[in-house]
């Protein structure tokens, strides 16, 4: 059967290509290139699914869960890089940073806005690998229109969307950025949904890693339930220090943030068990909207876990998420062994399909 869903493409996400991310002060090749999204594109387009292109919206929602001045280093950063000589002296052609205003270092103290663009960059960004090239903003915003756009079908009645969002985006908190993610394109969806009038909204979050830039931005928020399976952070993995199942929410959102670590070398049985936890909590939340966090680096072979997930287990994923029955807007997140990225995708969105159809 041919997906029928519509799949948002947006060109603008292939301009970020830093070709580099610096790991242990080791420059290397990066994991999160352009390449990946005409993959994943191919990979539908080939199961019949059918193109639209993104649409521009402006920056309300993006405001609604970032913080202004983090969207303006964002957007800035790169010129003022270059204006600041960096590229020649040290010779340094990537916006990343040096310097981490860390809790232990700070005290009581709040963290002053560093003036230095060098300094500036660890005040925003809280790791190495997440570097800002001359392309970056405009992929990361144009990510954000092609998932307001998705967001848009939905609301019109579309039952499934899915948008082609590179560089991804859930680990974004917030007023920090890091993890290969600029802006939180599936925080964004949720708050986009919210305001168009959906009550209660469950982001399902099956990336391999945890998802913390949603966990704390609607930490507090009980009209939100954030979900995540992912490697366990306590095994060592990124993001190494959030991600621990004790971190319920608080305040109003206190038991509306579910996270579901696993071991090392987990497979199929142990990681659709962890999603059967969270699905749990999204019908007895009675959400009317699912954002799904649509990461697949938890599959056997991804460099960058250690999870054992198979195809089967993300189509079999795709189904009993599909069958709660709720409108959905996935967003792309990881996923970076290139010859199996497409059919991961494509087996988690026949899923989907499947699984809204059968019930
Ligand atoms: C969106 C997403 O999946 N972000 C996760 C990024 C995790 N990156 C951790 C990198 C750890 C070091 N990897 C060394 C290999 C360098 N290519
Ligand atoms: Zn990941």
């Amino acid at each position: 059967m041919a997906l029928t869903l519509p799949i948002v493409w947006n060109d603008a996400c292939l301009l970020h290509a830093p070709g580099a991310e610096i790991w242990l002060g080791v420059r290397m090749p990066d994991d999160e290139g352009p390449e990946r999204a005409g993959i994943i594109r191919d990979a539908l387009v080939v199961q019949g699914a059918q193109l639209t292109q993104a649409k521009a919206h402006p920056d309300d929602i993006v405001l609604a869960v970032h913080n202004a001045d983090l969207v303006d280093f964002l957007r800035t950063a790169w010129t003022a890089w270059g204006e600041a000589g960096l590229p020649t002296d040290p010779g340094q052609d990537l916006v990343v940073p040096y310097l981490f205003p860390t809790t232990a270092m700070l005290g009581a103290v709040s963290p002053h806005r560093p003036e230095a663009v060098w300094a500036r960059t660890g005040y925003y960004c809280f790791d190495t690998m997440t570097p800002i090239a001359e392309g970056t903003w405009a992929a990361a915003r144009g990510a954000v229109d092609a998932m307001l756009t998705a967001v848009d079908l939905v609301r019109g009645g579309a039952p499934l969307a899915y948008a082609i969002t590179r560089p991804p985006g859930h680990h974004v908190s917030r007023g920090a950025y890091g993890g290969s993610c600029y802006l939180n394109n599936a925080a964004i969806a949720v708050e986009a949904l919210r305001a168009a009038g959906a009550g209660r909204i469950a982001l399902v979050d099956i990336d391999a890693h945890h998802g913390n830039g949603a966990q704390e931005i609607f930490w507090e928020r009980g009209d939100v339930l954030t979900t995540s399976i992912h490697v366990d952070p306590a095994a060592g993995w990124f993001p190494h220090v959030m991600g621990w199942a004790d971190e319920i929410g608080g305040g109003h959102g206190e038991h509306a943030n579910r996270n579901v670590p696993l071991s090392p070398g987990s497979g199929d049985r142990e990681w659709l068990a962890a999603l059967d936890q969270c699905l749990a909590d999204v019908q007895t939340l009675g959400a009317e909207a699912i954002v799904l966090a649509l990461g697949v680096d938890a599959a056997t072979g991804d460099p960058n876990s250690p999870l054992n997930v198979t195809p089967a287990g993300y189509h079999e994923a795709g189904r009993r998420i599909g069958a709660l029955g709720l409108p959905i807007v996935a967003v792309q997140e990881g996923g970076y062994d290139l010859p199996t990225l497409g059919g991961l995708v494509a087996a988690t969105i026949v899923g989907l399909e499947e699984g809204m159809r059968d019930g």
